[in-house]
């Protein structure tokens, strides 16, 4: 198959899915065009199968706001009709479904088939306000087939966008064999100092993470136990939270790192992963704790609970609950048994249930079920 891929470059979960989809299918033979305004983080894989076109957004005096879905509209013309693409499947509804169905009348008599991926922010935020609103329905609604990552985001876009198509869940995967790799590296232990248990947190550090509840929690944790907190990512928060972290005196044991193509470089070797989100559609960053052995403590919100099974691989706990979640993580930091049967569960759990060879099948079937439309 001749695939396009649409998606967002940075380090957020949809960019790392989509681009991790595009080379495993060009790994295994598609022919693969990632579409997007700058070259995705992970897409770190050389392969003569892959491909990359850069949306350029040209700026006019004009234009207060350059029209970006145009623009990506314009380029998956291009390389549809040059490159006599089969389909095209967009990752984030907004603007991206849209822009691909637009791209499909454009390029009438040809055929162009569009998958959307919804991944969550682009439903529960974004497309949701009511400015996006219409135009997502309308993207979603006209997509040949729509995926959501969890069982919770196709009931929220069901419900909140009133959307009545068929949305099929596909879940965000890990491939186990990097994450075995990853097992001989020193990990997270390079930061520690001797008797400290090292806790992460992966984000965009954008309000909906609640990166403040994370440091609430490694408070608490601190008040008990010698330990460090390996902050990865970067985001709008980032600046208040490490003030956050200087008043309660305790930003000496916190280090931030910034953002990271390879998060299992870190993950390995950690004690544990929070995730306090206020909402989150999957939590792929959960996902790749578990696949690195650490137990992960998380919000009981939006699709967490499809990822994290609480008192196996970790446990879950109502969003801004801090106390309940430093007593979680106490708990497990004190306990070195349940933490080790916690971590062996949460990587055999990711790997049976989240393997990116099944996945990859399951989006493959998605591809052949709309070109034989
Ligand atoms: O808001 C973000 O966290 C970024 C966003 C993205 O598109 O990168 O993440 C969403 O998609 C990820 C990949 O499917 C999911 O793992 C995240 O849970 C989801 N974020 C939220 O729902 C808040």
């Amino acid at each position: 198959m001749r695939i396009g891929i649409s998606c967002y470059p940075t380090f957020g979960g949809s960019g790392v899915v989509a681009t991790e989809l595009a080379m495993a299918l060009a790994a295994e033979g598609d022919e693969v065009h990632v579409i997007s305004y700058a070259l995705p983080s992970r897409l770190s894989f050389i392969n003569a199968n892959l491909f990359y076109h850069e949306v350029v957004v040209p700026h006019y005096p004009l234009f207060e706001y350059p029209p970006y879905s145009l623009a990506l509209a314009t380029q998956i013309v291009e390389v549809a009709r040059h490159q006599r693409l089969d389909l095209i499947h967009v990752h984030y509804a907004v603007p991206n479904a849209v822009s691909a169905v637009l791209a499909r009348e454009i390029l009438e008599p040809q055929p162009l088939k569009v998958v959307t991926t919804l991944h969550g922010t682009d439903i529960t935020l974004v497309g949701n306000d009511p400015n996006y609103l219409e135009t997502t329905r309308f993207g979603i609604v006209k997509s040949d087939a729509v995926t959501a990552v969890s069982r919770a985001l196709r009931e929220a876009t069901q419900k909140q966008l009133g959307i009545s198509n068929h949305i099929e869940v596909v879940p965000n995967f890990i491939d186990p064999a990097r994450y075995e790799e990853a097992r001989s590296l020193p990990g997270a232990q390079q930061w520690s100092q001797a008797g400290e248990k090292v806790l992460v947190h992966i984000s965009n550090f954008r309000p909906v993470k609640r990166v403040f509840d994370v440091v609430e929690i490694f408070h608490r944790v601190r008040q008990k136990m010698p330990a460090r907190l390996l902050l990865i990512g970067d985001g709008p928060d980032r600046p208040k939270v490490e003030q956050h972290g200087r008043e309660c005196g305790i930003c000496d044991s916190m280090t931030f790192i910034g953002n990271l193509p390879l998060v299992e470089e870190v993950l390995v070797g950690a004690d544990l992963f929070l995730l306090p989100s206020e909402t989150e559609s999957f939590g792929l960053a959960a996902l790749e704790a578990l696949a690195c052995e650490v137990p992960v403590i998380a919000t009981d919100v939006g699709g967490l609970p499809e990822v994290v099974r609480d008192g196996e691989n970790g446990f879950l706990l109502p969003v801004g609950d801090v106390d309940g979640m430093a007593a979680a993580a106490v708990r497990l930091l004190e306990n070195d048994s349940m933490r080790q049967q916690f971590g062996e569960a949460g990587r055999r759990w990711a790997v049976e249930r989240f393997d990116q060879a099944s996945v990859v099948r399951q989006y493959r079937r998605i591809y052949h079920r709309v070109l034989e439309d």
